[in-house]
């Protein structure tokens, strides 16, 4: 019986120890809370995952998307006010409100860096921003 006790107290152990791993994981991401720009009724959120020591991987899910038209998004340096309009990190387009990208930067560089994902009416209208949201925001 002291044996089944001790056995029960390893497990409990075990699955603490299990869940704060788990909590340390959670660490490994982060997001961004994409807003409406010029009207377009788009929004949407952005999570970003380290995919690796140099690699993370950028899920987009928007809504108010148009159908079928893809929509250039990608990580600028700056403010969802004042964005650099040259992209540091080009994304996959969104098409029917979703994109997923693996960038080579570091979760912790994006983190840090003072950047914002953008998203564009469409490649012929670069220039009408549609949704922004800095990294970090939520
Ligand atoms: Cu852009």
């Amino acid at each position: 019986m002291v044996n089944v006790g001790k056995s029960i107290a390893a497990v409990v152990f075990g699955l603490l120890l299990a869940s704060m791993t788990s909590l340390a994981l959670a660490a490994d991401s982060a997001s961004a809370k994409l807003a409406p720009q010029n009207n377009s009724g788009e929004s949407g959120t952005a999570t970003l995952t380290k995919a690796g020591d140099n690699q993370t991987k950028v899920v987009l899910d928007v809504k108010g998307a148009p159908s079928g038209a893809p929509q250039p998004v990608h990580i600028h340096k700056g403010t969802c006010d004042k964005l650099d309009p040259k992209p540091t990190y080009p994304l996959s387009p969104v098409v029917n409100g979703k994109s997923e990208t693996t960038v080579n930067a570091s979760l912790d560089s994006l983190e840090k860096g003072g950047y914002a994902i953008n998203g564009h009416k469409s490649a012929q209208e670069v220039s009408t921003y549609v949704f922004c949201g800095a990294i970090g925001s939520m």
